[in-house]
């Protein structure tokens, strides 16, 4: 297999682009498509401070590399969640420190147990929900207040491809028109509240992210968190591989698609009203807001 820029070895085959290419022409590729994303959805621009939610995983953490490579200016933050299962979250907290420390970037730790005094493991406990529903009200409440005291209005995820059109595929089975109304690459700040929330690997799929990092020698978190086994959106993500596979380019028609026709949906969008939290001040629909009530009931059941 050739590269079809050069014609040195090529590394990987994007059947989606009919493009085989070298792992020089593959990463000049991907960054190539990092910027035009920025550009096309107009997610931000070189003088933003871009605060990126990183995990440890690939995609976190191959975002914040090739946006520094880019010449944004960046801020990590990472959210350590205390998930204690094979040491999860501090093999996570790890990777993510040391990949700050090679390449003199800055990064806040954040420790979800320090803060009320339980990790996700004992919010799930007490909280009668799933370990991610609870992870996902403490990662938006601790991303948002971290955003508002650093002053950033920009907040970014690694979330991608595969993601996205996992979500948008389980949004129209299931004809959830107020998520459909907000799934975009980039959502606009509220109020004085939120920094907008971007998403810049949205046209890059996994095995592409995989394939930069690995170039570029990236030390990433592999083991998927412990409580994602089983989630709906692996499901999804495996059919649609499994039509990608016949139809090469249908992810990216899918979901480029949803986004030319975002117009469609716009107004299924609830006007919400922000209120202050009258416990934590942070804004929220109702007051107290889902972190406060979460994180009484979590001390109630200790
Ligand atoms: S970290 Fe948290 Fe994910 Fe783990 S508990 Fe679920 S939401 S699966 S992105
Ligand atoms: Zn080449
Ligand atoms: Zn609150």
């Amino acid at each position: 297999m050739r590269c079809s820029k050069c014609f040195d070895k090529a590394v990987i085959n994007l059947k989606q682009y009919n493009l085989k290419l070298c792992p020089q022409h593959f990463k000049e590729f991907f960054a190539g498509r990092v910027e035009k994303t920025i550009k096309k959805y107009r997610l931000f621009n070189r003088n933003d401070l871009i605060i990126i939610a990183v995990s440890g995983g690939k995609d976190s953490l191959a975002l914040w590399y090739v946006l520094n490579k880019l010449g944004y200016k960046t801020h990590g933050f990472h959210i350590n969640l205390g998930i204690s299962h094979n040491s999860y979250s501090d093999i996570s907290e790890k990777k993510t420190r040391r990949f700050a420390e090679m390449h003199g970037l800055p990064l806040t730790v954040q420790y979800a147990v320090e803060e009320p005094g339980f990790s996700i493991d004992n919010y799930r406990k007490a909280g009668h929900r799933s370990a991610c529903s609870t992870c996902g009200t403490v990662k938006r409440y601790l991303m948002n207040r971290f955003a508002r005291q650093s002053a950033a209005n920009i907040l970014a995820t690694g979330h991608n491809l595969d993601d996205e059109a996992a979500v948008l595929l389980g949004n129209v089975l299931n004809w959830q028109t107020g998520y459909l109304a907000r799934q975009y690459p980039k959502l606009e700040a509220s109020g004085d509240f939120f920094a907008s929330r971007v998403k810049p690997f949205v046209e890059l799929g996994e095995r592409e992210i995989a394939a930069y990092s690995v170039l570029e020698g990236i030390d990433f978190v592999e083991d998927e968190c412990p409580y994602s086994v089983g989630a709906t959106t692996i499901f999804y993500k495996r059919i649609l591989n499994q039509i990608e596979e016949k139809s090469p380019g249908t992810k990216l028609r899918f979901l480029r698609g949803f986004f030319e026709n975002k117009h469609l949906f716009s107004d299924l969008e609830k006007d919400v009203k922000l209120i202050s939290c009258e416990e934590c001040g942070q804004p929220s629909v109702v007051s107290p807001c889902s972190y406060c009530r979460m994180k009484k009931r979590a001390h109630e059941n200790v």
